[in-house]
């Protein structure tokens, strides 16, 4: 298995696209995105947390392959009622470069990123790079993400965070209520946690995994949504260089939403314990 792996993670070029062995649909979508996008020189991860999403994964994976045809893909699911573990499994037969984690439980969007990330930590991955399977996270923007990383030989950043704040970003499908919340809690975060990054709760970003290994993954209080600010918080403490890439972050089209508002208001909470141990240098 781990031999299996290795060679899969070979850093490919463009030619490498057309290797045989791919399955056909893989080839035509490598093919079709290997003519436009600059391969990668860096082993990627790309995770996918998931709790009843069939309506999106299959979609979504065929996109992922389109804009990052040499990245592998882990799905994250929690025992999905609606079968999303399942398709991942089926799926894993025709496509070599997805790879399926299952959990027992809905155990929270945190800790499944937690996972994803100790995976690519475990696996030899350079980047790990999370995105959720709604579409909100455009993939026509990992291209993006990956480019801000910077090169192996000319690093540009530990952390590509897909920004919705910034000049270019936004959000589009939001009554402007969720609007100005999402920005008060950025406002709040940033305030509590002396973060600089403009968009500092969205979950699409891209980790360097070296920084990742020096993170004490024990210590994350967060279960849930304040995951995405307290990761950087701990991440700016281990001198992390943060870049923003404008990213237009579009509302769920299809399924339902997992979020509910004890995990929104607990979030709340943990960033302001966080942020009194920021400002009275405690943890
Ligand atoms: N594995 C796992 N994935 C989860 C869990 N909760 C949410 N997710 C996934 O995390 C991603 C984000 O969840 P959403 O329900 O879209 O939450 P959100 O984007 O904050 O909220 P909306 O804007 O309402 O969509 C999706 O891919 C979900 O399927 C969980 O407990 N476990
Ligand atoms: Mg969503």
């Amino acid at each position: 298995m781990a031999s299996d792996r290795s060679s899969r993670n070979a850093p490919m070029t463009t030619t490498a696209c057309f290797a045989p062995g791919l399955p056909v649909n893989s080839l035509f979508v490598a093919a079709r995105a290997c003519a436009t996008i600059p391969p990668m020189s860096q082993k990627t991860l790309i995770t996918v947390a998931t709790y009843n999403e069939m309506e999106n994964l299959p979609r979504l994976v065929e996109e992922i392959d389109r804009y990052a045809p040499q990245a592998h893909i882990l799905v994250i699911d929690d025992n999905s009622p609606d079968g999303t573990g399942r398709w991942c499994d089926a799926h894993k037969a025709v496509n070599p470069r997805i790879f399926c984690l299952h959990r027992a439980g809905k155990l929270g969007l945190g800790t499944a990123t937690i996972a994803g990330m100790q995976y690519a930590i475990e696996h030899g991955y350079d980047f790990v790079l999370n995105m959720d399977a709604d579409f909100s996270h455009q993939p026509k923007y990992l291209p993006n993400l990956l480019e801000a990383m910077g090169t192996a030989d000319a690093p540009a950043a530990d952390v590509a965070i897909g920004s919705r704040y910034i000049r270019g970003g936004g959000v589009e499908g939001w009554p402007v209520k969720r609007q100005l919340m999402s920005r008060a809690v950025n406002l709040y975060a940033r305030t509590l946690l002396g973060l600089r990054p403009k968009d500092c709760s969205g979950a699409f970003r891209c980790y360097r995994t070296s920084l990742l290994k020096k993170l004490d993954f024990a210590a994350i209080e967060s279960r849930g949504y304040s995951f995405q600010e307290e990761i950087l918080w701990r991440l700016k403490r281990l001198g992390a260089k943060f870049r923003e890439v404008p990213i237009i972050f579009l509302e769920r089209q299809q399924g339902v939403s997992k979020i509910h508002s004890g995990e929104a208001t607990a979030a709340l909470r943990i960033i302001l314990k966080l942020g009194l141990q920021n400002w009275l240098r405690l943890g």
